[in-house]
């Protein structure tokens, strides 16, 4: 029997079986149990544990010591608790779109959750060229309300400051720090640009000195700006979905940063989205229905998020001062403005940087992928440049298909 109790190690899929087993309260205790590892993303082990009688099935997440992209990230497990927590508090707001939690285990470094294997990674089912009408009204409830109620504007601030300490998340902020706001915007040994965008990165990115002096003004403002709980990686890897229902996973980047952050996030991935619809679907009928549920859903994503932040704002108690007249628009705003700079922050370290995304990565032809790498690191300068330009969902999709005509 192994002694889960004593002290932390990673577990291999018969260990995971075992924790199941034996430390979950959750399958009975002579269930028969199989274990997959089944994570594919940058940092963790994901486990999916099946009770093979009644197919009923549960997730165990548990944190390594080093990133599984690379052992040069050393990230303290506690992320762990990190993600765990801030999956219970998105619930209380969101039960709609979070997934539920069952048990944190503060030695193992690891946490279950409801099993979500009928949904898919929202990035693989976008590559597929599947559309979800409803998911531009699901994740701005979950931003709208996650950004809004966890900010100084409705919380108690003493209340507000212990979450900020709650969530002080250095190593995995460190890692943004680097990978999104610095890195991409150097001739960095960890950036891995391809060979084709290359000159184009050397000539407008690397050597735009505006720009650069732009990019250092935001990663300071990410850095200070203790705004709101930020998922903190709300791309489209970070989400499960299926034709009616949205559930956002993988928070352990949450820290108290710019409530753009999330919305930025979620528009530069669907951009990349639609460059590997005009990419890869060659059929122009089917090419122009994917593309135009794109454009749709980011006009809808920016559109439907100012609606819904204004709603919550006007039924929501507030600090005396966030009642002023006129306030309100500043602050809304002003998160606009973040989204439009950190889409595209996102657009230019997905392909200049060391993590990139499948939706470009998969793009076969050279010259295509090359073509379309060009294109979001185009819409990406604008965003960062003119920032304040993009207060609309027009604003924003109006930019996209200027560059892409
Ligand atoms: C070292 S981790 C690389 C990237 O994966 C995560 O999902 C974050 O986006 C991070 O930047
Ligand atoms: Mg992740």
């Amino acid at each position: 029997m192994t002694d889960f109790k004593k002290s932390y190690f990673t577990m291999n899929e018969e260990q995971a079986k075992e924790y199941a087993q034996t430390q979950l309260n959750y399958f009975k205790e002579d269930a028969e149990l199989s274990c997959k590892e089944i994570g594919d993303g940058n940092l963790n082990y994901v486990f999916r544990i099946v009770d093979e009688e009644n197919k009923d099935s549960i997730i165990l997440k548990q944190a390594g010591p080093v990133a599984r992209i690379s052992d040069e990230f050393k990230v303290s497990p506690d992320r762990n608790r990190i993600e765990s927590d801030i999956l219970t508090i998105q619930y209380n707001y969101v039960p709609e779109y979070t997934p539920k939690t069952y048990q944190y285990d503060p030695i193992m470094n690891c946490f279950a959750m409801e099993d979500l294997s009928d949904y898919t990674i929202m990035r693989q089912a976008l590559m597929e060229h599947q559309t979800f009408p409803e998911f531009a009204d699901h994740i701005t409830t979950f931003m709208a309300r996650t950004l809004l109620l966890t900010s100084d504007v409705v919380m108690n601030h003493k209340e507000k400051k212990a979450l900020v300490k709650n969530f002080i998340n250095p190593e995995l902020c460190e890692i943004s720090e680097d990978l999104v706001y610095t890195e991409p915007f150097y001739q960095c040994d960890r950036n891995e640009v391809f060979p084709k965008t290359l000159p184009f990165v050397e000539k407008e990115i690397w050597q735009d000195e505006k720009l650069l002096l732009e990019t250092a003004k935001l990663k300071f403002a990410f850095m200070t700006n203790a705004q709101s709980l930020i998922h903190g990686d709300l791309h489209t890897g970070s989400i499960f979905i299926k034709k009616n229902d949205t559930k956002v996973i993988d928070p352990e980047f949450a820290f108290y940063g710019p409530a753009g952050y999330d919305v930025g996030n979620v528009i530069a991935n669907l951009i990349f989205a639609y460059a590997n619809g005009k990419a890869m679907i060659a059929d122009i009928a089917t090419q122009d229905a994917f593309c135009q549920y794109i454009l749709t859903t980011i006009e809808q994503v920016i559109d439907l998020f100012k609606t819904k932040v204004e709603q919550l704002w006007n039924e929501t108690e507030k600090d005396r001062v966030a009642t002023y007249k006129g306030f309100f628009t500043y602050y809304i705003n002003g998160i606009l403005k973040d989204t439009s700079a950190v889409a595209g922050l996102e657009l230019s370290r997905r392909i200049i940087g060391l993590a990139k995304v499948a939706d470009i990565t998969s793009i076969d032809d050279e010259e295509k992928r090359a073509q379309a790498e060009i294109q979001c690191l185009t819409i990406a300068k604008q965003f960062i440049l003119q920032r304040e330009t993009f207060q609309t969902g027009k604003d924003f999709v109006d930019q996209v298909t200027r560059v892409f005509r």
